[in-house]
């Protein structure tokens, strides 16, 4: 059994050239771990605070003061190390630890564990199974929070390559599709530059609309079924559009504005014209009962909170009461330490409802996200399509494939 004896913390770059921490976790004075935090931009108002005082410098200080109290603990115990942190930090969202510090030092515990003991991650934060990959849910054409004026106000549409046999097949039909998006994008907006967002999804000008023509074309081109090889689905990141002051989802870069209402019936149409088999925050993340409006009308529809439940166990209590949401996003850096994201899993599990893992737009080239969708049983893994940071996750499947543990990709069509 590891034993933590040493930590060492330093600032690092994320994917948006913005500062992040890295902590390294040594266990019996040999088995390295490390692990670095990601970063949203589209962020969940109830989220963990990422760094005390918005300061990257004031959390590494305020980790190397307390370190000395995580020297001893079982590097394979997420909860062990969680106590300590809550002994450490008692606020509810971290706000003196810092987010960010409880990703990195309870990533990069269970990661020096699993290399004492010589097993893959996935393995060590679930032994016993059932181990099947996650479907790769990939970003292909974006804009909102993401990326420039003149974009969809749509954060991201995604791709679900349902037909899939096998991971390596899974992240070929996403590159293809990837690909065939930009080839069409050309033909609608006549000055792209190939410009793609903070998640690697093309970052054309064009209208909501389009957009999602552009991929369904983009589907078909590459000579593939929409619904039955390859399903589309949509991030809304409602809570980026929606203005509490005036009560409407302001679509501003398309010069129009929804009501509540209005809102419900454009996510319903949209899920009809285009099958989507997956809408993430439709609605903002305070309207449990749209929510719960969307779900109970679109069984076939992962119906997904991201901004809603924030990987935290009380909003997950909630939206369960309403029967909010049939699928979840699971992003430990919302939540905190590992551990609070696995009792969310948990909670997830025990609900019914669909865990999808999920990277941040500002990420690192860490990989560990993929052993963290294989461990919790995600039926998805959202994680981009290209970019350095998305393949390091991506690549990392492959990688698993060599373990020989897995049998086959996870069961989506399960709502
Ligand atoms: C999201 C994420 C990842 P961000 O909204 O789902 O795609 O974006 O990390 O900016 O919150
Ligand atoms: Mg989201």
């Amino acid at each position: 059994m590891a034993t933590i004896t040493d930590l060492y913390s330093r600032i690092i770059f994320n994917s948006r050239g913005n500062e992040t921490i890295e902590i390294d976790v040594i266990t019996d004075g040999k088995h390295l771990g490390r692990a670095a935090a990601p970063s949203g931009a589209s962020v969940g108002t109830l989220e963990c605070r990422s760094f005390p005082m918005n300061s990257p410098e004031r959390a590494i200080e305020f980790f190397e003061e307390n370190k000395l109290r995580f020297v001893g603990v079982k590097a394979d115990d997420p909860e062990a190390l969680h106590s300590i942190m809550k002994d450490v930090d008692p606020t509810p969202n971290y706000s003196r630890l810092g987010g960010s510090v409880a990703y990195a030092l309870s990533i990069a515990s269970v990661d020096s564990a699993a290399n004492a003991a010589n097993i893959p991650l996935f393995k060590l934060l679930n032994k016993n199974g059932p181990h099947r990959f996650p479907f790769p849910l990939g970003n292909v054409l974006g804009g909102g929070a993401h990326a420039g004026p003149g974009t969809p106000d749509i954060q991201e549409v995604l791709v679900l390559p349902i037909g899939a046999d096998n991971i390596v097949e899974a992240l070929k039909t996403n590159f293809k599709v990837h690909k065939e998006v930009r080839n069409i994008i050309e033909s609608y907006d006549t000055n792209f530059t190939y410009g793609r967002g903070d998640e690697g999804a093309w970052a054309p000008n064009v209208t909501n609309d389009e957009a999602l023509q552009i991929t369904e074309r983009a589907i078909e081109n590459a000579g593939f079924k929409l619904g039955q090889d390859v399903a589309m689905g949509i991030d809304f990141a409602s809570s980026s559009l929606w203005d509490n002051k005036v009560k409407k989802y302001n679509y501003s870069r398309k010069g129009k504005a929804l009501s509540s209402e209005e809102q419900i019936d454009y996510v319903n149409n949209l899920i009809k014209s285009f099958k989507l088999l997956y809408v993430e925050d439709p609605v903002n993340e305070d309207d449990f009962s749209g929510m719960s409006l969307l779900t109970s009308a679109n069984s076939g529809c992962l119906v997904t909170g991201d901004d809603m439940l924030v990987t935290n166990v009380s909003r997950l209590a909630i939206a369960s009461k309403h029967r909010a949401c049939s699928g979840a996003i699971l992003k430990v850096n919302q939540a905190g330490s590992l551990y609070d994201a696995l009792q969310f899993a948990n909670g997830c599990r025990s609900e019914g409802v669909t865990i999808i893992t999920s990277h941040r737009s500002g990420e690192t080239t860490d990989s560990h996200i993929a052993h963290i969708s294989i461990a919790t049983g995600s039926k998805m893994i959202k994680t981009g399509v290209l970019g350095g940071e998305r393949l390091a996750k991506l690549n990392e499947l492959i990688r698993i494939r060599e373990y020989g543990l897995i049998e086959g990709m996870a069961e989506i069509c399960s709502t």
